[in-house]
This record gives structure tokens, C-alpha cells and sequence, in this order.
């Protein structure tokens, strides 16, 4: 079959209505433009399961808008997140149109399956593996059913675990590329719409899959910053020292996603900087404890609270900077939370910062209490689901507030001048570092020094 693999891609910031208001955001549009380079993961993934005799097309929203007529296939995957879902469907609906078969996948589609099944022949709900081999095998029979459901746990396992199709995308200007190490997070916090959703428990990936295909990736495009597709790379600190050390030789350049327990093992933060790891993004959330309760079943978040200083000094003062990520409109929030959050962001010498609002995904439990306590602006609200859009009613001040206060902050900390002082001050910290560092080994050895990295690349969500 001749099976066409989509990829609604591209972010979505409405800049536009930022830029209109006068904000000019050098921090957050740079950012914004490094990461719109990344490909779909999920469908290089999809393209890996699939078995030989087929004949696979990857293709983004990007590469169809400028073919003009549809491509010619037999079948066609079309893999979206939220924020585009609607645009997903009107793909689908062309194709359709044409009488092509399409199947929908991802995490929209898989916490509203029903919803999807409304534009599409058939949906896979959770991850493709464990369901599209067996969803080719019927539509080679002329069988297809209208449901798949994927494996939710087990996924790195032989038998449902295939190596991501890399090769899809040479000849492409990609400088970035996804490698996932891990899926799912036990910390489970309500907000949360990533793959927490689409597994029943932590997967991690052996470490020896992950270098193969950190290996396999760069066979196809050159020199790539990799990012990890994780939600929590190093929970287990045992894969994480694992991870550090088959990494390391491979003397590539990554970021990944963490929580601040990485912070509480200063052995694996010393060794992180030299196995390339230029930056941790990590949900601080909010800097207040107290408005953290209830965010996680644990209240983990909330008792971490205390020391999110002490996790960005660790970590970039052995050269690894920081993206904390900080949320709006928690019910806690008040309005002077936004002055607090600036003082924090100033104080703690974070190299970078992003801050998201609170965004009831659909599907999740955030989704289901604010329907229930009647907070949802609108009942379907898909194409604002941004993370810089406000789609409910905040507890303890306005819409209009939460709205002035992000964009106070993103004027505030997104200036040249403040983006520029917070590498500065953190450029200075990872000098004194490597300059340790080298001392260290000096005294040890003799031998001049460890190797000194390249400077540190930025990402948006
Ligand atoms: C990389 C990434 C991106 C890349 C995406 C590149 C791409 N085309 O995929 C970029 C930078 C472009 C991006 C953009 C955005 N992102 Co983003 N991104 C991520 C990130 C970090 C990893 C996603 C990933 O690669 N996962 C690994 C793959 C293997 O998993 P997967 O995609 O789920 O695929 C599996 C299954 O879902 C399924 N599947 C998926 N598609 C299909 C299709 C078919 C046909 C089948 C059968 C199966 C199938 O099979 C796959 C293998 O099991 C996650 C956060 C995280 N840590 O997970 C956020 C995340 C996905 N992003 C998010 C958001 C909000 C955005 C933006 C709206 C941000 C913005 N304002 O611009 C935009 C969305 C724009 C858009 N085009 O829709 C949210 C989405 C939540 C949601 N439920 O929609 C997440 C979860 C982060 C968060 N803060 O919550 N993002």
C-alpha cells in the first residue's frame, strides 16, 4: 500500500495579537523558531512499525499546503495534537473526499476517540505500537475496524518496540531531532496532556535502544541538537547514570525534560554537562508552595517547592542551564502572583523561563473539574489550547487579569536586554564550572581538563 504519514506541525502562538499590543519578544519568538523545526516523532514511529512491502510518505501540513493537490495514496495517518485537531480533520476530510481511507492518531484522538471517529475511518487511541501493524494487516484485507487500541504499557519491549524511521527525513532541513528515552510520569499531575495520557505506568527505554537510535538518526541528518520526547528523562536515577554513560562518547548535544529530583543526586548532576546535556526544562510551576496543593495526588510538587533555588544552582553551576516553567492561572493564583514569579525568575539566575497558562486539556482530570465546577469558557475550545490562551475562569482574580498578567510578564522577562542578562549571568556560572572542573582534574591527574562544551541552545514548549 502506498501509505501517506502527516504531521499537522508547526506551532501555534498567536504572536500576531502579542506583536499587535506593541510587545516586541526577541527571547520568546527565538525560541519559538528553533523548536518549529522539530518533526513528528510519533508518526517517524508509526513509519517503524510499519512492516516491508509498503510504501511510506512523510509529509507536514507545511509540505502539502505548497503541493497544492493531494498526494496519491491508499491510506493516510494524520497525527495532531489539540491545538490543530480542527485542521487534522479538514485534512482528513479531503482525503476522504477522494475516497482514501484515514486513520487518526495521537493524543487528542486518544482521550476523544468518539469526537475523531466523526472525521475519520478509524482511530488509534494510545501509543501505534501494538495496533497499526494490525490495523495494516485488515486494510490489506479490506477489513478495517473503526477502533484500534495500542499498548499502553511494555511499549519499548521486543514485539511491540520498532526503531523510529530517521531515514524519512534525510534531504530535509531538520537541525533538531526527537529521540524519546521514556514515556509516562508517576508524578501525575492534573494539568498534565502529555504521554502520562497514553500509558498506564513509567516506560523507560533501555539505554542501549536509546544510543541506537541517537546513532541511527545521525546517519541521516547532520550534526542534529537532540531532544529528549521524554516527560521525566531521569526519574530513575540508576537508567539515569546508565544513560549518562553510553551518552557521553557519543559526544552529541541534547535538552531534555526532568523534574527537580535530578537535583538530589549532585554525582549524576556533575557528569550531566559533559555527556552533552546543554539544558533541563523543568515545571517548577510556581513559587509558592502553598499554591501547589492539590496539583499532584502526592502534593510531591508542593513539598519540592522550598528548593527550586537550590535545584537551578546545582545544575548551573555544573553547566547545565535551566528552563523553568512556570504556570498562570493556578487557583491560587492571585493577581500579585505575577510580581512574585518576575522577583523569583530575577533572583533564582535562571537561564531561561517559560511561562504557559493553565490549559484544561481535554481529557484530562484538570478538564473534567473545571466542566464540572462550570470554569470552562467555552465547551469546545480545541484551537486554544496554545498553553498561551485562557479558556476558563481563573479562582481568584479575572479572565482580563490573568490575560494582562502573562503578557506583563512575557514584556517583563522576554526583553533583549533581560535575555541577554540571563545567559550572561549564566554563561559566568558555567565558566567558574568548567573552570572547577578542570582544576579538579588537574589536581587529580595532572592532565589539563574536561571537555569544554558549546554553548547552550533554547527551546519554547
Ligand atoms: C516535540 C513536541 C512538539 C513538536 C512537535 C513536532 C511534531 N510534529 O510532532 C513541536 C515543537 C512542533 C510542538 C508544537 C506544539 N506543541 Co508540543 N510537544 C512536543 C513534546 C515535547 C514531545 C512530543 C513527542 O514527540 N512525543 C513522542 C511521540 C513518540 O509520541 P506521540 O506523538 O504521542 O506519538 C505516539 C502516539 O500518540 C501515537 N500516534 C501519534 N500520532 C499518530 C498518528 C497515527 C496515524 C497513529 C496510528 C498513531 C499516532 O503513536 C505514537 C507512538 O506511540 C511534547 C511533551 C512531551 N514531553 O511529551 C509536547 C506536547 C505534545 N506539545 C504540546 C503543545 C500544547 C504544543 C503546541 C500547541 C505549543 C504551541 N503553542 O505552539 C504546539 C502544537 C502545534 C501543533 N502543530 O499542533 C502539548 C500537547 C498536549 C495536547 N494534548 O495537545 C504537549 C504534550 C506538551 C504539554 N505542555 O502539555 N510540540
Amino acid at each position: 500500500m502506498r501509505i501517506g504519514l502527516i504531521a499537522m506541525s508547526g506551532v501555534r502562538v498567536r504572536t500576531a495579537e502579542l506583536a499587535a499590543l506593541g510587545v516586541t519578544l526577541p527571547g520568546f519568538v527565538r525560541r519559538g523558531r528553533v523548536i518549529a523545526q522539530l518533526p513528528s516523532l510519533g508518526l517517524l514511529t508509526v513509519a517503524g512499525l510499519t512492516p516491508p512491502g509498503h510504501e511510506v510518505t512523510y509529509l507536514e501540513v507545511d509540505d502539502l499546503q505548497s503541493l497544492g493537490t493531494l498526494p496519491e495514496f491508499d491510506l493516510v495517518g494524520i497525527s495532531s495534537f489539540t491545538a490543530r485537531i480542527d485542521a487534522a480533520y479538514a485534512l482528513a476530510g479531503r482525503f476522504r473526499a477522494q475516497g482514501v481511507p484515514v486513520v487518526l492518531g495521537g493524543l487528542h484522538v486518544s482521550l476523544l476517540p468518539d469526537e475523531a471517529l466523526e472525521h475519520a475511518d478509524v482511530v488509534v487511541v494510545g501509543g501505534a505500537e501494538g495496533a497499526w501493524p494490525r490495523l495494516l494487516a485488515d486494510a490489506e484485507r479490506g477489513r478495517l475496524a473503526r477502533r484500534y487500541a495500542g499498548a499502553l504499557d511494555g511499549v519499548f519491549e521486543p514485539g511491540l518496540y520498532a526503531v523510529p524511521r530517521f531515514d524519512l527525513l534525510e534531504g530535509r532541513p531538520y537541525s533538531r531531532i526527537t529521540v524519546q528515552s521514556s514515556r509516562g510520569c508517576p508524578r501525575a499531575c492534573e494539568f498534565c496532556a502529555a504521554s502520562l495520557r497514553i500509558t498506564s505506568r513509567f516506560n523507560q527505554k533501555p539505554v542501549d535502544r536509546v544510543i541506537a537510535e541517537i546513532r541511527a538518526a545521525r546517519g541521516y541528518v547532520a550534526e542534529p541538537f537532540f531532544e529528549l520526547a521524554d516527560d521525566n528523562t531521569f526519574l530513575d536515577r540508576r537508567w539515569g547514570e546508565d544513560f549518562l554513560r553510553a551518552v557521553t562518547p557519543e559526544g552529541i548535544r541534547y535538552f531534555t525534560e526532568t523534574d527537580v529530583s535530578v537535583a538530589d543526586d549532585p554525582a549524576l548532576c556533575d557528569r550531566l554537562a559533559a555527556s552533552g546535556c546543554r539544558q533541563l526544562l523543568i515545571g517548577f510551576e510556581s513559587p509558592r508552595a502553598d499554591d501547589l496543593a492539590g496539583l499532584d495526588p502526592a502534593e510531591w510538587k508542593r513539598r519540592r517547592a522550598p528548593r527550586l533555588r537550590h535545584v537551578v544552582d546545582t545544575l548551573q553551576s555544573r553547566g547545565v542551564s535551566v528552563n523553568g516553567c512556570f504556570i498562570l492561572g493556578l487557583d491560587a493564583h492571585t493577581p500579585d502572583v505575577f510580581g512574585e514569579i518576575l522577583e523569583f525568575v530575577r533572583g533564582s539566575g535562571l537561564a531561561e523561563v517559560q511561562y504557559t497558562v493553565l490549559t484544561p486539556f481535554p481529557g484530562t482530570p484538570l478538564h473534567a473539574r473545571l466542566r464540572r465546577e462550570g470554569r470552562l469558557l467555552r465547551e469546545r475550545f480545541w484551537d486554544r489550547c496554545t498553553l498561551f490562551d485562557v479558556t476558563f475562569t481563573p479562582k481568584r482574580m479575572t479572565v482580563e487579569e490573568l490575560e494582562a498578567g502573562l503578557r506583563w510578564l512575557f514584556e517583563e522577562t522576554y526583553t533583549r536586554r533581560e535575555t541577554e542578562a540571563r545567559l550572561q549571568s549564566f554563561v559566568a556560572q558555567r565558566r567558574d564550572a568548567r573552570l572547577a572542573a578542570r582544576r579538579a582534574v588537574a589536581g587529580y591527574t595532572g592532565a589539563p581538563a574536561v571537555p569544554v562544551p558549546a554553548p547552550s541552545a533554547g527551546r519554547a514548549p
